[in-house]
């Protein structure tokens, strides 16, 4: 059989990039503009398979340009910016990468949840700035106990499960909320965000992205979160209002957030960079060596499946 003729619009891990190279012919996409459009005119239709990622995404106007094509594969769980119903329209599979991020998805939402509860990154600073040692002593501010604290998860899919198993270890009291009550869960659900919101000391956002959820953390909820309560994002920056968020933060109506996304990454708003009430991460919840290896091999054993006829392991 010929080699399949792949279009990588992104480049992946090393190893990932090499195993690609063996079995198939790959071609990287070009930057957007009048040289992608020469590119596509000229690879377009001999196309097969597209690699891209929860980052770079597809959209219908680039599968038009590539007219044979019959499998993608994406490195990501998130499907936000791909328009799977546009290659469901053409009946093409798409694979992506659940589950071997679950867990350091959720690991770092507690990460953040306990940095901006106990202000480990600002101990941090107090202590490097020399403050700790200073005369007169500065006193370092108390922080917010985690153990027993009252947890709300938006959206009770793996990632949130993964989230509520690790907080039972902390002893904490958790509550979801979502479209509807997740099947088999025996957490107590609660129908609106509002009030999930207002019941919480700390509220973890792990919905999807995309239409359905764009700013579903709003000036209202976060006015319920209260002045006493954290929000902790690891989901996408579209689902909270961010010029809400700093509003709130600005005038301590709520008491901190920890963000490992932002609605325009990777530019994140001036104001949250000057806040002490706040943790900033540059989007790294499934970036560890072991999760990102598991998921380019998803990647690979998606292609794989689908050029060795199978049904992909992970369909979208
Ligand atoms: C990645 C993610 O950082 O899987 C996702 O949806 O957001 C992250 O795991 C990234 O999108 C991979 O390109």
């Amino acid at each position: 059989m010929d080699r399949p003729i792949l279009l990588q619009a992104i480049a992946l891990l090393p190893e990932v990039d090499r195993a690609l190279l063996e079995r198939y012919t790959v071609h990287r996409l070009a930057p957007a503009g009048a040289e992608r459009d020469a590119q596509l005119a000229q690879v377009g239709p001999a196309i097969d398979g597209l690699v891209t990622s929860a980052r770079a995404g597809f959209d219908e106007a680039l599968l038009a340009r590539l007219p044979n094509l019959r499998v993608i594969s994406s490195f990501g769980v998130g499907l936000d910016v791909l328009d799977v119903p546009a290659a469901r329209r053409r009946g093409i599979p798409v694979g992506y990468t659940p589950d071997v991020l679950t867990d350091c998805v959720a690991d770092l939402a507690f990460g953040l949840l306990l940095s901006i509860a106990r202000r480990i990154p600002e101990g941090d600073r107090y202590v490097r700035a020399g403050r700790w040692v200073q005369q007169p002593p500065q006193a370092f501010p108390l922080a917010r106990k985690v153990s027993g604290a009252r947890l709300g998860i938006v959206g009770l899919g793996r990632i949130g499960q993964a989230i509520a198993q690790r907080a039972s270890g902390f002893a904490m009291d958790v509550r979801y909320t979502g479209r509807r009550p997740v099947q088999g869960a025996t957490l107590p659900f609660v129908p609106q965000l509002q009030e999930l919101a207002r019941w919480s000391d700390f509220l973890v956002v792990s919905t999807p992205g995309g239409a359905d959820t764009r700013h579903l953390i709003d000036a209202g909820v976060l006015d319920a979160l209260g002045p006493e309560g954290f929000l902790v994002n690891i989901a996408r920056g579209s689902v909270v209002d961010e010029k809400a968020l700093v509003a709130a933060l600005e005038r301590r109506s709520i008491a901190g957030a920890a963000l490992d996304v932002f609605e325009h990454e990777p530019s994140v708003p001036q104001e949250l960079l000057s806040l002490d009430n706040v943790v900033l991460l540059p989007h790294v919840a499934s970036a560890t060596h072991e999760t990102r290896a598991g998921m380019g091999q998803r990647v690979l054993d998606n292609l794989a499946a689908f050029f060795d006829g199978q049904p992909l392991p992970s369909p979208a």
